[in-house]
C-alpha cells in the first residue's frame, strides 16, 4: 500500500468516530483531506464542521459540508486530525501544516482528538520531525537563541522566499537538533516564553485515538 493509500483508509476509518446530528472538530494536512472527502459521503448525516484552517474549510464548503465558527460550538464529541509525528502515548509533534494554533484551539474543544496517521508518524521519542513554533515576527530571534541554548536550531519558515504567515498573521519557526524526553513538561515551559504563540507540541491536547496506517491494515491505538 502506497502512503497515500494509508492516509485513504485511515481517513475512512474516522468516519466510525462521527455520531449523527455532529459538529465534527476537522483538522488539517493530507491526510486530514482524505477524511473530509469521506465526511462529504455522510454529510446529509452531520450537522456540520469546525476547521483548524482557511485551506481545511475551504476544501469542506466546496464538498457542501457546513462550516461554523469555533465561537459557535460549546463542545465537539470528536476532532480528527494528523499529526508529523506520534508517540506511545498519544504525544504528538504537530505543524507541518501550519495551521497548529488553530488545531490545537479545536482541539481543545472536542471530548476526544482521534488522530489518523499513516505508519511513517509513529516515534518513540519526539523530535526528528522540525518541531513547528508560531511566533509573533518581533520575537523570532529572541525564541531562536533560547532553543539554541538547549541545544536546537531554529530556521524562520519560507514560502516563495519570504518568510510564510500562518492564518493568524504570525511566523513559524522549525527546530532541529530537539529529543523530547517530557513533551507535557516541554510543551508548559515553551508556552511560557514571550512571543510564543503556540508550539507543536500536542501533550496538554494529545490524542486519545490515534488510527494507524499500516500494511496490514488499520491499527486503533488507545492512549
Ligand atoms: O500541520 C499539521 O499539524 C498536520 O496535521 C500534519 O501534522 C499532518 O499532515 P499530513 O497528514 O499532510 O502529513
Amino acid at each position: 500500500l502506497t502512503q497515500d493509500e494509508l492516509k485513504t483508509l485511515v481517513g475512512q476509518a474516522a468516519l466510525q468516530y462521527v455520531v449523527p446530528g455532529d459538529i465534527v472538530g476537522v483538522g488539517t494536512g493530507s491526510t486530514v483531506n482524505k477524511f473530509i472527502d469521506a465526511l462529504a459521503s455522510i454529510k446529509s448525516t452531520i450537522k456540520g464542521a469546525v476547521s483548524s484552517s482557511v485551506a481545511s474549510t475551504e476544501r469542506l464548503q466546496a464538498l457542501g459540508i457546513p462550516v461554523f465558527d469555533a465561537n459557535e460550538v460549546q463542545s465537539l464529541s470528536v476532532y480528527i486530525d494528523g499529526a508529523d509525528e506520534i508517540d506511545g502515548n498519544g504525544n504528538m509533534i504537530k505543524g507541518g501544516g501550519a495551521a497548529l494554533t488553530r488545531e490545537k484551539i479545536v482541539a481543545a474543544l472536542a471530548q476526544r482528538f482521534v488522530c489518523i496517521a499513516d505508519e511513517s508518524k509513529r516515534v518513540e521519542v519526539l523530535g526528528k520531525f522540525p518541531l513547528p513554533v508560531e511566533v509573533i515576527p518581533m520575537a523570532t530571534q529572541h525564541i531562536a537563541r533560547r532553543f539554541e541554548a538547549m541545544g536546537g536550531v531554529a530556521k524562520v519558515r519560507l514560502k516563495d522566499g519570504k518568510p510564510l504567515v500562518t492564518d493568524n498573521g504570525q511566523h513559524i519557526l522549525d527546530v532541529t537538533g530537539l529529543s523530547i524526553q517530557n513533551p507535557l513538561e516541554f510543551e508548559s515551559q515553551v508556552n511560557q516564553w514571550p512571543g510564543v504563540v503556540t508550539v507543536g507540541v500536542f501533550a496538554h491536547q494529545k490524542a486519545a485515538v490515534c488510527l494507524l496506517g499500516t500494511a496490514h491494515g488499520v491499527q486503533t491505538l488507545i492512549y
